[in-house]
Order: structure tokens, then sequence, then C-alpha cells
């Protein structure tokens, strides 16, 4: 890996201190899924355990950088020049019913801008990484958007609704309308990971609703430092931490935004 900032090196250094302690806590899985109990209270540990190591970890380096967390919520509010953006677990729904399709996401924010940012699937041992101006790697090797032209062609990821969505009848419509347009979707779990594999070239676009901006903060950085393209769409002002997402290799950027505006999806 050729990317060296100081910021890099922690992030990589945190995420793969709590890999440790995630990988032991996902082989416990299988005994509780089939535990009376279930997993439930034991992933909810997981995350906040797997939460706690990320934070030290990066507070001993940087004890006023501004936090922003799933599990914790905002640490050092006030401080937006230097500020983490941390999923402890992406994919938890994933990670709770013992499939490997989750990972760390950890991204490193100046004034509101991401210049670096780490998604590190511990299983698979698949490390997604980039800083500004350094390109985006996939462990030691360089990643590049897929190639593809046409929306037609195009293998396209999506996720959601939540089960406490408003508007599940519109992400259905949605669906539905660019299904027919594209050659295929996939629905994974984990929106790190689908932007990640948009970055490296297994699919070719990705949009999901109503996410929260830690699942997706590192991979904007590694999207764009692998010649993707990412929007965010349908901004609510009041509630700056949901997004919208839109992420494609930047060919089929605004065919596939085409097919989120048509007026029968409304
Ligand atoms: C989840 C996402 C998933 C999405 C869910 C949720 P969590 O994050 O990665 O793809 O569909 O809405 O936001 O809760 O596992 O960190």
């Amino acid at each position: 890996m050729r990317l060296n900032s100081p910021q890099i090196n922690l992030i990589t250094r945190a995420c793969m201190k709590a890999s440790r302690s995630l990988i032991r806590d996902f082989g416990e899985i299988e005994n509780l899924q089939v535990s009376t109990k279930g997993p439930g209270d034991f992933v909810t540990s997981a995350d906040k355990r797997t939460e706690k190591i990320i934070i030290d970890e990066l507070q001993k380096a940087h004890p006023d950088y501004g936090i922003v967390t799933e599990e914790t919520g905002i640490i050092n509010k006030s401080n937006l020049d230097n500020r983490w953006i941390i999923d402890p677990i992406d994919g938890t729904m994933n990670f709770l019913n013992g499939i490997p399709q989750f990972a760390i996401s950890i991204a490193y924010e100046e004034n509101d801008e991401v210049k670096c940012g780490v998604i590190f699937n511990p299983i698979m041992n698949e490390m997604f990484c980039a800083e500004k101006g350094n390109g985006s790697y996939l462990n030691n090797s360089r990643i590049r958007v897929s190639n593809k032209k046409n929306i037609k062609d195009s293998l396209i990821v999506t996720g959601g609704p939540n089960g406490s969505s408003k508007i599940k009848d519109k992400i259905f419509s949605e669906y539905i309308n660019v299904s027919k347009s594209v050659s295929n979707i996939r629905k994974l779990g984990s929106a790190a990971l689908d932007v990640a594999y948009v970055a490296c070239g297994r699919f070719d676009g990705y949009w999901q609703r109503e996410l929260n901006y830690w699942d997706i903060a590192a991979g904007i950085i590694i999207l764009k430092e692998a010649g993707g393209f990412v929007e965010f769409f349908d901004e609510d002002k009041n509630l700056p931490l949901v997004k919208n997402i839109l992420a494609t290799n930047a060919n089929i950027h605004d065919e596939l935004r085409g097919l989120l505006n048509k007026k029968d999806i409304e």
C-alpha cells in the first residue's frame, strides 16, 4: 500500500486492532443463533466493544478531534476542522445472522471534506483504503471503477428500505424502475462494502435512500480516488447525517440518476 498520511496510518492501525475482537465475536454468533436468548444483545455489545477500541486508539493520538459514531454519537462537537466518522460494524444484520458481509468503516474529514478512509471486512481480509490525491487500494493493489458505458449492461447494487422507513413504496417502485433498465441488481446488506465494490469494479453503480452518514463517509473518498462519482440527492437540510446516495463508475451516473427521478415513483 502506498498511502502514508499520519491519519491513514492511524485509521488502519485502529481498524486492525478492533478487527481482532470483532473476528472473535463473529465466531461466537453461530453458537448464539441456536441458543434460546439469540444473538441480539451480544451483537449490540460487539458493536460497542469494537467502537470503543477504535475511539481509544484515535483519541490517544488526537484527543481534541471531533468524532461522529454510530453507537456513542458525537464527541468534541465544536471541532469541525478535524473529524473522524466511524461505523464499527456496517452490515449489522448480516453480522447478526452469521453472514460475513460486514465491515468496519472509518473516515477522516477536514472542514466537511473527507480526506481519507478505510473500509475493512475482517472475515474476507479485504481492506479498501484511500487518501485524497493518492488513489484507492484493495489490500496492496490499486483499484479502479469499471469501464461499463451503458446502464443496460450494468450490475447495480442497492439497499433498504429499513424496517422503520416511511417511504417503502417509493423505494420499491424505484427498485422496479431501475431493474427494468439494467442488467441486474444485487442487495448485499452493507452500504460501506457496496460503495467499496463499486470502487473496485465489482459493481457499476449503487444507490440507496435513508442511510446514515457513517455508513458511507469512508466510501466517498475510496470511490472518488478510484475514478468514480458520488452524489447525495434529495437532501434534507434538517437531517445532515441522513443521506440518499448515488455512487457510480461515472459513465452511467446520469442515466441511473434519470431513473431515480422518474415521475411515476413520486
Ligand atoms: C446498515 C447499512 C445497510 C443499510 C441499513 C443500515 P448498519 O448499516 O449498511 O446497507 O441497508 O439501512 O444503515 O446499521 O449495519 O451500520
